[in-house]
C-alpha cells in the first residue's frame, strides 16, 4: 500500500477545487433553474441553533372547522388565527378564547393526550405565545417536525404557510411577520381521512392527529445552506473531472473520494462554499453555480468505513458566507450486484424487524430520543443490523439513532394499499412527499433503501405511478437503493413474485403471512417460491398475532406459541430462496390500529409485535434472537 504525503493530497484537492469553476460553467449549460421557487428543506435542521416552541399549547377542538370557515364555507378573515379574546370586540361576540383553552403538549398527537380525543378525526386548533428577538440580516422559518395531516400556521394572525403530508418536515417563513418581543403562533391541524390523500382511507395504523413532531424557530443568515449531500463515491470516474492520475495519486488504495453538493439559498454566482471534514484533515472548496448549486470533492485519506459493526461518524462542517452548518456524517456505499446487496463493497444479509412509529409503553406517536432508542435498543438486542422504518418516513431522532447504533435503514413513504393511482393530484403530493423525505433525511449512512410503496394493487395505473415516484427518487438520490413492499400470488403451494412493478426496482420486497391470513404455520414447509427478478429480494413482512402472556398449545390463535410456531416454520422456508438478502418481519412491537377490535385480545392494537406496547417480551423475540444471534438464517456474509 502506498501512503502519500497528506501535502500531495491538500494539494490535488486544491487543484481540483480550482479546475471546479471552470468545470462548473460548463455545466451550467445544462441546468435549468425552476420557475417556482422551491420550498425550503433544511437539511440537518435539527443541527442548528433553534428556539424551541415544544411545551404546552392552547387548543380547540373545531369539528366543524368553523375557525377558519364561515357559515357559506368561505375562508373568513377573522379566524380564531386572529387569536382574539372573548369581550375583546363588542361589535361582534368573539367565541374562542385561547386563553381560556385546555392545552396539548407539542410534540405529541392529541389521541393519546385526552379520552375525548382518542377516535377524533378532524381539526384542531393549537395557539402558543412565545417571546422573540430576531437578529438583522437574519431569515426565520418555523420548522414543523411533522403535523398530521393538513396543516395551517398563522403567526401575529398573518398566514404563513399550509403543509399536507403527515410525517415529514417543513418551514414557513415568518421573517417578515415576526417582530421583537411578545409574538403568538396559531395553528389548524386536520387529521380528517380523504380518498385522495396519501395515505388514503384505509390503513393499518392510528390516524394519530396534531403537531407530532418537535416545533422550533430556526433563524439563518439572508444567505443559508438549505440542502446539501455529502456521500463516499467509490466509482470516482462519475466525477467527471480529471482523473487522480492527473494528480500523480494512481495506485494509491487508500485514497477516498468523498463527493458533495450544497445548495444554498440567497446566494451569488462565484460566493465560495467549503465543506471540511476536520478529523480527517480534509477540506474541499468549490463555487456557487447559477442554479444555487455547488459540487464539492474532496479526496481523503484513513477514512473509516460506516457499518453496523463500525457506526463511525464524522463532523462534517460545511460553510458559506456567515452560515455554517455542523453534521455527523457516516460514509459507506451500497449496491447490488446481481442477487447480492453489497455494504462497502461486501455481500450483506439484511437482519431485520419492522417498526412502527410507535411509543413504546406509553404509546401515542413515537417523537423522543428515548422512544428511538428503546426500539432500536430491543432491535439490537434480537440481533438485528437493519430495521424497515414503516410506513412512512420516520422523525429525525429515529434516524440520528440508527446512524449511531448502526442499524441499517429501509425508509418508505406513506404510499400504502389502494390510493387513487389514476389521479394526478395524487402523485404530486405522493411526490411532494417523497421530496421532503430525501431533502431531509439523504445524509444519513444508515439509510440504504427507499421504499416507494407497500401492497398496492397490480394494475396499469399503479405501476405508471409508482414507476414516476421510483425513477423521482433515483434522480433525487442516486446513491441509494430503491425498493418496495409487494404482494405475491400462490398457485398450490407456489408462491410467486411477478408484480411487473419488480422491474422498477433495485431491491424486490415481498410481504407474506403464511400461517395467518393464509393457512397454517406448517405449510411454509412444503412452500416454494418461483421469483421472475434476478434482483435481491427481502421478506418485508411475515408474522401473526399474539397477545403477550397468552399461552396454549403451538395450534391455538392468538397465543405466545402460535405466533413462535409460525416464525419457527418462516425460517425455514425463507433459508430455502437462494436469492434471499434479508427480511423484516411483521414486527417489533405492538401498535394501535382501529382495525383490531377484538375485545380482550387485540382492544385496538395489532398484536403482531414481537414485544408487547409495554415492553414484554413475546416467544417469537427469542427465536428470531437466537436466529439473528446465531445466524442460521440467511447467507453466511
Ligand atoms: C400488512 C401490512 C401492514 C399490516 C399487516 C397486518 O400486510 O403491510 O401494514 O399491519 O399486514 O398486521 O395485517
Amino acid at each position: 500500500m502506498l501512503h502519500l504525503p497528506a501535502r500531495i493530497i491538500a494539494r490535488a484537492t486544491a487543484l481540483r477545487s480550482a479546475n471546479l469553476a471552470i468545470i462548473g460553467a460548463l455545466v451550467l449549460a445544462v441546468c435549468t433553474a425552476s420557475a417556482a421557487p422551491a420550498p425550503i428543506v433544511l437539511t440537518g435542521a435539527d443541527r442548528r441553533p433553534a428556539t424551541s416552541l415544544n411545551g404546552d399549547w392552547a387548543s380547540i377542538i373545531d369539528p366543524y372547522f368553523s375557525g377558519l370557515f364561515s357559515f357559506h364555507h368561505q375562508e373568513k378573515a377573522n379566524g380564531f388565527f386572529l387569536n382574539r379574546k372573548a369581550g375583546h370586540d363588542d361589535s361582534f361576540p368573539t367565541e374562542y378564547d385561547f386563553s381560556k383553552a385546555p392545552t396539548l403538549k407539542v410534540p405529541g398527537d392529541w389521541n393519546t393526550q385526552r379520552e375525548s380525543l382518542f377516535f377524533y378525526e378532524g381539526p384542531v386548533w393549537y395557539e402558543r405565545d412565545f417571546n422573540y428577538q430576531p437578529k438583522e440580516h437574519t431569515r426565520i422559518f418555523l420548522h414543523v417536525g411533522a403535523a398530521n395531516y393538513r396543516s395551517w400556521f398563522w403567526v401575529n394572525g398573518q398566514k404563513v404557510c399550509e403543509h399536507e403530508g403527515g410525517f415529514t418536515s417543513f418551514n414557513c417563513d415568518v421573517t417578515a411577520v415576526i417582530h421583537a418581543g411578545a409574538n403568538f403562533v396559531v395553528a389548524a391541524v386536520d387529521n380528517t381521512r380523504h380518498e385522495e390523500n396519501v395515505p388514503t382511507l384505509q390503513t393499518d395504523w392510528w390516524n394519530y392527529g396534531g403537531l407530532t413532531r418537535a416545533v422550533s424557530l430556526i433563524e439563518v443568515p439572508e444567505t443559508f445552506i438549505d440542502q446539501y449531500d455529502v456521500h463516499l463515491n467509490d466509482r470516482p470516474e462519475s466525477r467527471n473531472i480529471p482523473d487522480r492520475a492527473d494528480f500523480g495519486v494512481v495506485g494509491f488504495e487508500e485514497l477516498a473520494y468523498i463527493d458533495c453538493w450544497v445548495h444554498v439559498v440567497g446566494g451569488h454566482f462565484g460566493d465560495k462554499v467549503q465543506v471540511e471534514i476536520p478529523e480527517l484533515k480534509s477540506k474541499g472548496l468549490a463555487v456557487l453555480l447559477k442554479d444555487g448549486r455547488a459540487r464539492v470533492f474532496l479526496d481523503v485519506l484513513g477514512l473509516r468505513r460506516w457499518s453496523p459493526e463500525n457506526p463511525k461518524l464524522y463532523k462534517v462542517r460545511i460553510t458559506t458566507g456567515q452560515d455554517v452548518i455542523e453534521d455527523q456524517i457516516g460514509f459507506r456505499t451500497v449496491e447490488t450486484r446481481g442477487t447480492q446487496i453489497l455494504l462497502n463493497g461486501k455481500p450483506i444479509f439484511l437482519r431485520g424487524i419492522s417498526i412502527h412509529a410507535e411509543a413504546p409503553y406509553r404509546t401515542g406517536r413515537a417523537n423522543t430520543d428515548n422512544d428511538a432508542e428503546t426500539l432500536l435498543g430491543w432491535a439490537k438486542e434480537m440481533g438485528c443490523n437493519f430495521v424497515r422504518l414503516a410506513h412512512y418516513p420516520h422523525d429525525e431522532t429515529m434516524l440520528r439513532a440508527a446512524d449511531r447504533m448502526g442499524l441499517l435503514v429501509w425508509s418508505e413513504n406513506p404510499v400504502y394499499w389502494a390510493l387513487q393511482f389514476d389521479n394526478p393530484k395524487v402523485l404530486t403530493k405522493a411526490e411532494q412527499q417523497l421530496d421532503e423525505e430525501i431533502g431531509t433525511s439523504r445524509n444519513h449512512p444508515a439509510i440504504i433503501l427507499w421504499s416507494m410503496a407497500n401492497e398496492t394493487p397490480n394494475n396499469e395505473a399503479r405501476t405508471q405511478f409508482i414507476q414516476t415516484l421510483a425513477a423521482r427518487a433515483r434522480r433525487l438520490d442516486p446513491t441509494r437503493l430503491i425498493t418496495a413492499a409487494l404482494l405475491v400470488r400462490a398457485d398450490g403451494h407456489t408462491k410467486i413474485v411477478d408484480d411487473s412493478l419488480g422491474k422498477a426496482l433495485d431491491v424486490i420486497g415481498v410481504n407474506e403471512y403464511i400461517g395467518w391470513y393464509e393457512q397454517h404455520p406448517e405449510t411454509a414447509d412444503v412452500t416454494e417460491w418461483r421469483i421472475d427478478f434476478e434482483k435481491p429480494l427481502i421478506v418485508s413482512e411475515f408474522g401473526g398475532d399474539a397477545k403477550a402472556g397468552m399461552h396454549g398449545g403451538d395450534n391455538d390463535r392468538w397465543t405466545e406459541e402460535y405466533q413462535a410456531n409460525i416464525f419457527r416454520h418462516q425460517l425455514g422456508m425463507l433459508n430455502r430462496i437462494p436469492q434471499l438478502r434479508g427480511m423484516s418481519p411483521w414486527l417489533l412491537m405492538d401498535f394501535r390500529s382501529p382495525n383490531r377490535p377484538l375485545v380482550g385480545i387485540q382492544d385496538e392494537f395489532n398484536r403482531k409485535g414481537l414485544i408487547s406496547d409495554q415492553g414484554q417480551k413475546k416467544q417469537a423475540f427469542f427465536i428470531l434472537q437466537k436466529a439473528y444471534k446465531e445466524k442460521t438464517v440467511g447467507k453466511p456474509e
